[in-house]
């Protein structure tokens, strides 16, 4: 089963002598107890599971610090060109074992532990999980990283070292509850303290201007702060596959600067000094846990320019050890801005170039312009950044006349290429000026950068149309599209070891980094003997997933049912609850037609709702009430379940991928930017269910229509009812059997009677229904029925499940990565020889 986690794809370095290495059996044996004694000063008896952990993870990270100091020597001798990757998130999951096989070492460390008595499983389980992010966007930068790295790449992970990260989630009477987490309780044994490496931030206050006294008579501004925050750094390093290059995964921490308020102290007043450290503290505290909303707090605003600001400083400071000054910035870093979190980057930079390095504006400006790229994630109104201006104006009151005067020279040359069009000035301009006036940060991200990218085909296409169609008229040169993608080495190859031992065993290996490889898995799909197989390892897969939501859910669910999966974010536009309409229609049916021919199912959700998303919280307790309901009724056993997977994060997902069968991708059409999820489930053999949205699209283009099962309006169906003026009610009426879908939930009968729990969710579908689940309802019905027929003929089922895997190539994030790098970025990889160090360095 694949409960012995064991065999993932050894990684074949030529000609490579383990145990000269420190990689051999003996070798991370020695490393482990040295560690044990040496950093958690145990003896083997009394050692905790925790200090087994520490002591092998430390052991790990000793060879990819070897590694590290060696491609930071090789990057510094050659001046490389280095992609800055600025994210607010970096969602990277546990990492010994993905680390263990980016160094090929998974089963000689298996090995190791084992002859010491030790499981490597029950250690890789002690890993508490970094949840530096929300979500997709997070886990994108995340996979980026390892891509870059895995591809050779000079590439720095900027982002912010939250105390805590996004909150682990319980469900109390089936309702979500927010516990914190505080992953750095025990301490991380892969982050770095870098005290030395520190930069003062100055936040608020006001500015002073005044004229220079030689003959130039420069303007000069200064910029008086209310406070200063220090930030130092804590790196990670961040392995690539097969290869010696650590990346550096830079993450800034807040703290008071050691000579802030020693006046307070030597006026007595020691708490107001000791304040003033508590509150610089709370700036890297949290991280805040909406996805897809702004939330428009000051300490949001601090949190993002913080950390841009380090980050700038800290290249221009590796600039100037290489060069005189800085006018080939450009040439040496390109800033790829994820989302427009750190997109006050544009205004810092012009900051830094104009008031401290003494630059010209329209020099600084030309750097500026060839430094950044940005990538947009989303086409929801309410998630595009705005900050109400006094705010920001409050907080970084420099920046504020930056962005103006960035603003003044960029509507001059708006009027020259529209001219008389008033309106189109006030569409683009960075200040929006209808009613309660704000900033707009994806105007300043576009302005700011040469290139702007969607993230799937048909967002890249709506971003052109619709949110910055007056922006892509001035500039069509800048767009471009930039299809996700995932890491098949964490998800593939670590989550899934026994169906890449088949690969391997049937195409060979190498397949992990030339996912295209994969194609030639295409005709084993009309080879009974390995569709059996292949059914085999998916069985075990499902088993081990079977005992995890005993373990977490305390539910018993059949492994011989169909697995169908929906985790991610809980979101209106993601509509979980038309998932919840098919499972409530289901048993709807199997009640009244005892005899009815379906496939018996598991209907698996997992996802976080923002804890101050009210609609989104209702979800989750639609679908434990449904859980619970269709879990007591004797009638649907062996027929159907619902399962809440409580606290789904990268280490579950590990877990629930190659157990899928049924892959959920049903948001409405023209919301999901791209998803990535989707791309995870159909390597692990997941087909599709899905709205033609996001990267589905290609997904399908991939696959072929007969290996996805498509349903729903397509955008342009979408916006067409819109403009007609969209009646949910209308489709209420017309179809009895979604009314009484419906008027069950009203009904009180999955709430012991109470009819009020439901109330705003049914209202909401009656009455609003932004995300048009009525309109699609019938269309997802039918369609799940094509895929109870497509999953009784279990051959049939397994060959589309071939198929998708051998059509899932394009979706690795080094095809991403190396789109970017040739059409963005224009990096070239750089190789990192490693100099066999002898036994007695390790
Ligand atoms: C996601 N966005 C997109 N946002 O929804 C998804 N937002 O379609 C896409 O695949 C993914 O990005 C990667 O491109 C997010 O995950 C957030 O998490 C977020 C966080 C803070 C503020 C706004």
């Amino acid at each position: 089963s694949a409960g012995a986690r064991s065999a993932p794809v050894a990684v074949p370095l030529v000609g490579r002598d383990d145990e000269r290495m420190g990689l051999g059996v003996e070798a991370l044996k020695r490393a482990f107890l040295d560690r044990l004694v040496y950093s958690q000063a145990r003896f083997p008896e009394v050692a905790t599971r925790r200090d087994c952990f520490q002591a092998l993870a430390l052991a790990v990270r000793d060879r990819l610090l070897q590694r590290w100091v060696q491609t930071a020597r090789t990057y510094r001798d050659k001046g490389s060109r280095t992609v800055c990757y600025m994210s607010a998130e970096f969602l990277i999951g546990p990492q010994l074992g993905n680390n263990l096989i980016n160094l090929g070492i998974f089963d000689n460390a298996r090995q190791a532990m084992a002859e010491l008595g030790l499981d490597l499983d029950m250690l890789l389980d002690q890993e508490e999980e970094p949840g530096l992010g929300n979500g997709g966007l997070g886990r994108l930068a995340a996979c980026y990283l390892d891509s870059l790295a895995t591809l050779e790449i000079p590439a720095i992970g900027y982002g912010i070292r939250y105390e805590f990260g996004i909150f682990t989630q319980a469900i109390r009477d089936g309702w979500q509850a927010e516990l914190t987490d505080k992953w750095l309780r025990s301490g991380s044994p892969w982050l770095i303290h870098r005290p030395n490496v520190a930069f003062d931030i100055k936040i608020g206050g006001h500015t002073e201007h005044q004229y220079e006294a030689s003959a130039s008579r420069r303007l000069r501004v200064q910029w008086v702060p209310a406070k200063v925050v220090r930030g130092t750094a804590w790196d990670m390093p961040v392995l690539g596959y097969g290869v010696n290059t650590p990346n550096r995964l830079r993450l800034w921490s807040a703290e008071a600067p050691e000579e802030f308020d020693f006046a307070a102290f030597n006026a007595g007043n020691y708490y107001q000094a000791v304040d003033a450290e508590v509150l610089s503290e709370t700036l890297t505290k949290v991280l805040y846990p909406n996805d897809e909303m702004e939330a428009g707090q000051t300490l949001r605003l601090e949190q993002q320019y913080f950390f841009v600001a380090c980050s700038l400083r800290d290249m221009i400071r590796l600039q100037l050890q290489r060069e005189a000054d800085l006018s080939r910035f450009h040439e040496k870093f390109v800033v790829q801005l994820n989302d427009t979190h750190p997109s006050i980057a544009v205004a810092e930079l012009m900051h830094l170039l104009v008031d401290d390095y003494e630059m010209l504006w329209d020099e600084a400006w030309s750097i500026t312009q060839r430094t950044f790229a940005y990538t947009n994630h989303t086409l929801l109104p309410e998630a595009l950044e705005k900050w109400p201006l006094r705010l920001f104006q409050k907080t970084l009151p420099r920046h504020y006349e930056i962005i103006c005067e960035i603003n003044e020279r960029f509507l001059d040359e708006v009027r020259i290429r529209f001219p008389g069009d008033e309106a189109v000035l006030r569409r683009m301009s960075l200040i929006d000026e209808d009613g309660a006036r704000y900033i707009r940060m994806a105007h300043l991200a576009v302005v700011g950068s040469f290139a702007v990218n969607g993230v799937a085909a048909l967002h890249s296409e709506l971003v052109k149309s619709d949110i910055l169609k007056d922006f892509y008229e001035l500039w069509p040169e800048k767009f471009r599209n930039k299809t996700n993608g995932v890491t098949p080495r964490r998800f593939v190859l670590l989550a899934n070891p026994t169906m890449s031992q088949l690969i391997d065993e049937t195409i060979g290996k190498g397949w992990v980094t030339d996912m295209m490889r994969l194609r030639e898995l295409e005709p084993y799909a009309d080879d009974p003997a390995f569709r059996e197989k292949w059914r085999g390892i998916k069985r075990g897969n499902k088993e081990h997933l079977v005992r995890e939501i005993k373990r977490v859910a305390h539910a018993d669910a059949d492994p011989a049912s169909m697995f169908d999966v929906q985790v991610k974010r809980i979101h209106e536009y993601k509509r979980q609850h038309l998932n919840l309409l098919h499972v409530i229609s289901l048993y709807k049916r199997l009640k009244d037609n005892p005899n009815l021919v379906v496939a018996p199912r598991t209907v698996i959700f997992g996802g976080k709702a923002a804890p101050g998303y009210r609609m989104a919280k209702l979800m989750i307790r639609l679908a434990t009430a449904v859980a619970d309901i269709v879990g007591r009724d004797p009638a649907m056993h062996g027929r159907l379940q619902v399962v809440f997977f409580p606290n789904y994060n990268v280490k579950s997902g590990q877990s629930i991928f190659p157990a899928a069968d049924l892959s959920e991708q049903i948001s409405l059409a023209g919301k999901e930017a791209s998803g990535t999820g989707n791309m995870k489930f159909q390597m692990n053999g997941a087909l599709t269910i899905g709205t033609l949205d996001g990267a589905n699209v290609e997904i399908l283009e991939q696959v072929g229509e007969e290996n996805f099962f498509l349903f729903g309006m397509n955008t342009p169906e979408v916006k067409e009812l819109r403009r007609c003026g969209y009646r949910p009610r209308d489709y209420y009426e017309a179809n009895p059997h979604l009314r009484e879908v419906i008027d069950l939930i009203g009904s009180g009968f999955f709430t012991r009677g109470d009819r009020d729990v439901f109330r705003p969710l049914v209202d909401h579908l009656l009455n609003h229904d932004e995300y048009m689940l009525l309109a699609d309802f019938q269309s997802y019905i039918d369609c799940q029925e094509k895929v109870s027929e497509a999953y009784i003929d279990y051959e049939r089922w397994s060959r589309m499940s071939i198929l998708n895997v051998a059509r899932s190539g394009f979706f690795s994030s080094d095809r991403a990565i190396k789109e970017y790098c040739t059409d963005i970025w224009r990096v070239e990889p750089v190789r990192i020889e490693l100099t066999d160090l002898s036994e007695d360095d390790l």
